[in-house]
């Protein structure tokens, strides 16, 4: 199996996580799908990495498609869990901190472009989202070591990923100050070894004004 990921990234991150967790054989490809030479050019339409490539299957993208398939390639551990109350929460989590992700890549890309054609409205609509998701993520921790029930599952693969992919792209929002519960939270989930592993790393990417 091969997965197409960029090393920033915190939905490829997800993905490369679950799969280190599963003790999957893969190979990881890295692109910089921002660039006109990207690999995901006519594997996907919507030219996003992850991407997952596997023999049989026609490319797989979009991180919570490729994690759901996962679970359903090599059960142990689950990261969907079975019950549907605790199933639902999981998948809200993974929404909101992808969400949140998605605001920080539209921030990181308006400031991209050149400064007379930014637009101070949308990047302060993009920084709600994610004050108000790290709130919800916050407020659904509460002091626990698990987002959702007694075992390490999809929310706590995207809600951490989420928080260093704050500390990479929006610094300037020192939540660890202002949360102290995602705080310890991040403490406690640090040393693991798939998040130490998969930790983002900038890449250079081109111009987008040009
Ligand atoms: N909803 C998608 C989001 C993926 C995504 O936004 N990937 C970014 C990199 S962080 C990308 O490839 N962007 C390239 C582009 O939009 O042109 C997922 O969960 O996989």
């Amino acid at each position: 199996m091969k997965i197409i990921i960029a090393t920033p990234s915190p939905f490829a991150r997800k993905v490369r996580v679950i799969l280190r967790e599963k003790n999957i054989n893969f190979e990881e490809i890295i692109d910089v799908p921002w660039n006109s030479k990207t690999l995901t050019d006519g594997v996907n339409p919507l030219r996003k990495i992850p991407i997952l490539i596997n023999d049989n299957l026609e490319p797989l993208f979009d991180s919570k498609v490729i994690a759901q398939y996962l679970d359903h390639y090599k059960s142990k551990p689950l990261f969907y869990p079975k019950d549907l109350k605790e199933n639902i929460s999981a998948r809200l989590i993974e929404t909101v901190a992808d969400g949140i992700c998605d605001a920080v890549v539209l921030i990181f890309l308006e400031n991209s472009r050149t400064v007379a054609l930014r637009s101070k409205t949308w990047i302060k609509r993009q920084e709600k989202k994610i004050f108000e998701g790290v709130e919800y993520l916050s407020q659904h921790l509460d002091e626990k070591m698990y987002f959702v029930g007694n075992h390490f599952n999809i929310a706590d693969v995207s809600g951490f990923s989420c928080l260093e992919y704050l500390d990479l792209r929006f610094p300037q929002f020192k939540w660890r100050n202002k949360y102290k519960n995602l705080f310890k939270y991040w403490n406690i989930h640090k040393y693991r070894e798939s998040f130490k592993e998969t930790k983002p790393i900038t890449q250079i990417i081109e111009s987008l004004d040009n």
